[in-house]
C-alpha cells in the first residue's frame, strides 16, 4: 500500500529547511560571491548559484526521491521524478544584488502538486528574513503572520518592478516600467522578485509587476502574497517561459492589470 501523499505542513518543513540550507551555503562562501561562470550586459551567473541549487537539490532528493526538481540553474528542464509533484528552485534570486554585496537577495523555494502551489519558503539570510506559506497554512515572516495593504487606488500605491529590458521584442523598452512610473505613486526596482513579492505580502508595497521572470522567481514568494490575501496572476507567457506576473494586495489588481495589459502586444492568433 503506497504512502499517503505529503501533507502541505510537512513540505512547508522541507521547504524551508531547503531555503536554509542553500542560503546557509551562500554566506559560509561571501569570499566568492563575485565568482563567475558567465557574465552578460544585465546578468550573472555565479559558482555559488550552481553549489546552493546542488545543496537545495540534494536534500529534496534524499526526502522524496520520487519528486520532480526545477532549478533555474538547470536551463528551465524539468529534472527527474515520477509523480505530479515538482520542487521549483532560486537558488539566489537576486543574483546581482547578491554579487555585489547589496543585501535584497533570497533563497527561494516552492512546490507544486500539478498546477497548484502547496508551500513556499523565501529566506533572506543578509534580512535575517524567513517568508513562508503553505496551502493551508497563513503567510508569516519569522512566524509573525501577515496581510497585505489597504491601499486602494493605483495612483496611491508603490508598486515593485523590474527593469524588463527588451524581454517582448515587439514591445518598447521599459514599457511595463514606463505605465507603472506614470500611474502609481511610486515604482520601485530592488532586483528581486522573490522580495519585491514579500514587499506585497507585508504590505509595505501594494504591487508587483514584471515581464520577463522566470517560475522560479515566482513560485513560493507569489503563494506567499495569496496566502496574505493579496492576488497573482500570469498575464502573458512568454517564448522559453519567461512571465508577465502582477500581484497585488487584491485592492488594485484589476487596475494595475489593466495598465499593463494595454501595453503588452496582442497575442499572436495560432494560423
Ligand atoms: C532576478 C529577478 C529580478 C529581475 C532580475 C533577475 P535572478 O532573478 O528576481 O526580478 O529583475 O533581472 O532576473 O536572475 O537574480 O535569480
Amino acid at each position: 500500500m503506497s504512502a499517503p501523499p505529503p501533507t502541505p505542513e510537512s513540505l512547508l518543513a522541507c521547504a524551508v529547511d531547503v531555503a536554509r540550507a542553500a542560503g546557509a551555503h551562500a554566506m559560509a562562501n561571501l569570499d566568492r560571491r563575485r565568482v563567475s561562470i558567465h557574465e552578460s550586459q544585465h546578468d550573472v551567473k555565479l559558482e555559488l548559484d550552481v553549489e546552493c541549487q546542488k545543496i537545495a537539490e540534494g536534500i529534496i532528493r534524499e526526502r522524496y526521491p520520487d519528486h520532480a526538481f526545477l532549478g533555474e540553474e538547470d536551463t528551465g528542464a524539468t529534472a527527474g521524478g515520477t509523480g505530479d509533484f515538482q520542487w521549483i528552485v532560486d537558488p539566489i534570486d537576486g543574483t546581482v544584488n547578491f554579487s555585489s554585496g547589496f543585501p535584497f537577495w533570497c533563497c527561494s523555494v516552492a512546490v507544486r502538486r500539478g498546477p497548484d502551489t502547496l508551500a513556499g519558503a523565501v529566506y533572506a539570510p543578509e534580512l535575517d528574513q524567513l517568508y513562508t506559506a503553505a496551502a493551508n497554512v497563513p503567510a508569516q515572516l519569522n512566524g509573525n503572520t501577515l496581510s497585505v495593504s489597504s491601499t486602494a487606488s493605483l495612483a496611491e500605491s508603490i508598486v515593485m518592478t523590474g527593469m524588463d529590458k527588451n524581454v517582448i521584442p515587439e514591445m518598447p523598452r521599459y514599457a511595463v516600467f514606463r505605465t507603472v512610473a506614470d500611474h502609481a505613486r511610486k515604482a520601485r526596482i530592488l532586483g528581486s522578485a522573490a522580495l519585491d513579492l514579500c514587499r506585497v505580502a507585508v504590505g509595505q508595497a501594494d504591487g508587483y509587476v514584471e515581464a520577463g521572470i522566470y517560475l522560479w522567481d515566482m513560485a513560493a514568494a507569489g503563494l506567499i502574497v495569496q496566502r496574505a490575501g493579496g492576488a497573482l496572476e500570469i498575464l502573458r507567457t512568454l517564448e522559453n517561459g519567461r512571465l508577465v506576473c502582477v500581484a497585488t494586495n487584491g485592492r488594485i489588481q484589476s487596475e494595475l492589470v489593466k495598465r499593463v495589459a494595454a501595453v503588452l502586444p496582442p497575442l499572436q492568433v495560432e494560423a
